[in-house]
């Protein structure tokens, strides 16, 4: 498969997407462009479309997919607890993005087969994540009958929280950003993974044409009632569970929990970005833009939000 890697010199020209007007933020140098969407540099392309040239997923796993920075270490913890009944000393002593490998960071990273074969210690089920776009993804999804969540947050606090993620890593050192100039490629598309709402439009469509393949949860509704949708969760993965264990699973995953957890009290997760393994958990709430972001990208990003997400029937309110 093609696809091109820009520079951090590219001039601004017609199509923001096409080229981006300003240094890449995430990594200083270079980005790689494919099918419409942005990618952290080329060897991670190399690595998805490994992943799409060779994962062929079984008809027991489960795939988490999301947007960067979104909710995808309390879903990683979610859906291992739903899924393993003795997950409380494992979530204490294993990272979320250790239990719930990425395809496309971790499996194809360091085994270019791909992942090992379903064990019967997990009754079959493998549980991996992704940020790959559902328009990059879809034929291998579609290929056998696993099940995929997709978990989303309202844009505002994804850029928010993105850009306090980008800021701990080294690479930030080497080409520091002001939030709001953060905040000004996203809104273009020119972020990791990004286009932010065709990542998420993608993923919404499929989930609305199958509902019975793809789960849509966002990081709000999971905050306004998470029994509820870990309830709605394992139902939908097929392993049912009741109010008590749902509490307890909703309690160990829970942002203090996981934060407090004995893995992230030290160690680093993905080195070459010089990341702690605490990193991953900041602070956890729904609204936090509003102590960063100006009135005026507020409401570039809400037009943004209403012309994407409210014509597609949902966001609304965010
Ligand atoms: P990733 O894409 O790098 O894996 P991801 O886990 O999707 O990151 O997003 C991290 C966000 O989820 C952080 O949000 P913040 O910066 O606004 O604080 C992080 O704090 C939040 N988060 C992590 N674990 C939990 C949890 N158990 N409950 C609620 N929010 C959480």
């Amino acid at each position: 498969m093609e696809f091109s890697q820009h520079s951090a010199n590219i001039s601004s020209s017609s199509s923001p997407l096409s080229s981006p007007p300003v240094p890449f933020w995430w990594q200083p140098s270079q980005q790689a462009h494919f099918n419409g969407f942005w990618f952290p540099g080329s060897d991670n392309l190399r690595r998805t479309l490994k992943v799409v040239d060779s994962f062929k997923p079984q008809s027991r796993d489960v795939i988490l997919a999301s947007f960067p920075k979104t909710g995808t270490t309390w879903l990683k913890s979610l859906l291992y607890s739903i899924t393993h009944s003795s997950s409380l000393d494992s979530l204490n002593h294993n990272h979320p993005h250790l239990l719930v490998p990425s395809l496309e960071l971790l499996v194809f990273a360091t085994n270019p087969a791909g992942p090992a074969a379903p064990s019967d210690e997990t009754g079959g089920t493998r549980i991996f994540n992704t940020h790959i776009p559902y328009q990059v993804l879809s034929g291998n999804l579609n290929s056998s009958d696993c099940k995929v969540v997709y978990v989303t947050r309202n844009p505002k606090d994804t850029v928010i929280s993105l850009f306090h993620y980008v800021k701990k890593s080294k690479t930030f050192e080497e080409a520091p950003w002001t939030v709001e100039e953060a905040a000004d490629q996203f809104c273009k598309g020119v972020v990791p993974y990004g286009p932010y709402y065709e990542h998420v439009l993608g993923y919404r469509k499929e989930s609305l044409e199958n509902p019975q393949k793809v789960f849509f949860v966002t990081y709000e509704e999971l905050k306004g009632d998470p029994i509820a949708h870990v309830k709605r969760l394992a139902e939908f993965l097929g392993c049912p569970v009741g109010e008590e264990a749902a509490e307890e699973i909703v309690r160990r995953c829970s942002f203090g929990e996981l934060s407090n957890a004995a893995v992230n009290k030290s160690g680093d997760m993905f080195t070459w970005l010089g990341l702690p393994n605490n990193s991953f958990f900041r602070k956890g709430e729904v609204g936090d833009y509003a102590n960063f972001l100006s009135p005026e990208t507020i409401r570039r990003i809400d037009d943004l939000t209403v012309d994407k997400f409210h014509k597609a029937g949902f966001m609304y309110g965010i």
